[in-house]
């Protein structure tokens, strides 16, 4: 078995997420690599030690540029606000670290262009968490459509939705609350939530050529956490877009921290000319999938319980036995398998920061069409 050292910088949700894959991976996968947690940076030491201590990180770090420059770290798994993204990645880049790095890769395209660059040129392996391609019913769904059996596309449908914005007196900035605040997301739902649609949608779809967007920030203003001024708000609270994948076929995109009564539904409907399929992340060990060559008679959606592990579904055959479920956590524990996986047979660990890029540049059109009040945007392709 082979160590991999890891270095994490940031502790929040997505720390702990990926701590536990990383825990977790050597108890349900058979791989040639084993995860070990050496360090983690964050600012505050009292804090990133009781983080340490309960997640089984070895030491502690207050500077992350202290982090990167350790001998004895493989590999770095950025798990900071967006605005930190490109400068980590660089500077991981630069040391010959491999990366794993927190969606969405970059700020914005430009910034994307240059972490590209700057993992391609160092050669070292990385991979992006846009984590939804690893919840096995979606990788169902992948297989499902490589294997011709929803025909030519016509439409592509997704949805992720939130509530948690609405309350207009909500801070923006800071610890928390950073998503708020355009200087450290860059922007909001778009590089938030739909960043995930996009990705899984060119994952199961292929590329996006145009976009024709809409974006509303219902909350102008809100008293920014570290300066305590009340100042404009920049994100986006919402983002609607439309547009047509280079397949020919129709999407269709909706985001929104303000549909009450959602907290996290991301869904996605594929309609082909053979067949449909739907899925949504509160059952998301299901995929329901309507088969137009079903005997007319019982003809209908079937709802397909991702849970077999005779080789039928991707990823249970680590798990447990028919019928039983896994959950939202075993999608990081699943990405962190593909990337020790990866890196054993020397392969790329889709999606690698070239694919995040061609997401950040759908998402960088959506904002531009937004902008120009839904005027038609031309997407650049990574
Ligand atoms: P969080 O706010 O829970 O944690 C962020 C962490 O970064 C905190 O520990 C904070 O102290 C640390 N941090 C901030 N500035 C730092 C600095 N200068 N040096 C060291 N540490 C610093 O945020 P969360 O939810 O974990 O998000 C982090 C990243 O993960 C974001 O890019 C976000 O978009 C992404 N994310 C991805 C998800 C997914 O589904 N794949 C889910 C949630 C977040
Ligand atoms: C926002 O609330 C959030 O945590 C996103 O940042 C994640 O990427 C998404 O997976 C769940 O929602």
């Amino acid at each position: 078995m082979i160590n991999l050292n890891i270095g994490m910088i940031g502790y929040g949700f997505m720390g702990r997420a990926h701590s536990n894959g990383y825990n977790r991976v050597n108890n349900f996968f058979d791989l040639e690599y084993r995860p070990v947690l050496k360090a983690v940076a964050a600012r505050d030491k009292e804090k990133a030690r009781q983080f340490a201590d309960k997640w089984g990180y070895e030491s502690v770090e207050t500077d992350w540029r202290k982090l990167i420059e350790r001998k004895d770290i493989d590999a770095v798994d950025i798990c900071t606000p967006n605005n930190l993204h490109k400068e980590i990645a660089l500077a991981c880049a630069a040391a010959g670290k491999m990366i794993l790095c927190e969606k969405p890769l970059s700020m914005n395209g430009p910034e994307g262009e240059e972490m590209v660059k700057a993992v391609e040129k160092a050669g070292v392996p990385n991979t992006v968490w846009y984590n939804y391609r690893k919840v096995p019913a979606v990788t169902l769904a992948k297989q499902l459509i490589d294997e011709g059996r929803l025909g030519k596309i016509f439409h592509y449908r997704a949805n992720f939705l939130q509530d948690w914005t609405i309350n207009a007196d909500l801070p923006q900035g800071g610890a928390a609350l950073w998503r708020l605040d355009a200087a450290a997301a860059g922007s909001g739902v778009t590089g938030d939530l739909l960043a995930h649609c996009i990705d899984t949608a060119i994952w199961l779809n292929g590329n996006i050529n145009t976009v024709n967007a809409t974006t509303e920030t219902f909350v102008k203003e809100r008293k920014h956490q570290l300066t305590g001024k009340v100042e404009k708000v920049g994100i986006d609270d919402a983002s609607i877009f439309f547009c047509r994948f280079g397949n020919g076929s129709l999407g269709l995109f909706e985001s929104t921290r303000y549909a009450r009564g959602h907290k996290a539904l991301y869904t996605f409907e594929i309609n082909g000319e053979k067949a449909s399929i739907k899925w949504d992340l509160h059952d998301l060990h299901r995929l329901e999938y309507f088969d137009y060559k079903d005997e007319g008679k019982l003809r209908a959606w079937r709802s397909i319980h991702v849970t077999d592990n005779g080789g039928e579904h991707p990823y249970m055959d680590h798990y447990w036995v028919p019928g039983l479920q896994i959950g939202y956590e075993h999608s990081f524990v699943n990405h962190v398998a593909d990337f020790l996986e990866s890196l054993a047979k020397g392969t790329p660990c889709p999606p690698t920061f070239r694919d995040a890029l061609e997401t950040q540049y759908v998402c960088d059109a959506v904002l531009d069409s937004a902008k120009a009040n839904g005027m038609t945007r031309e997407v650049k392709h990574a």
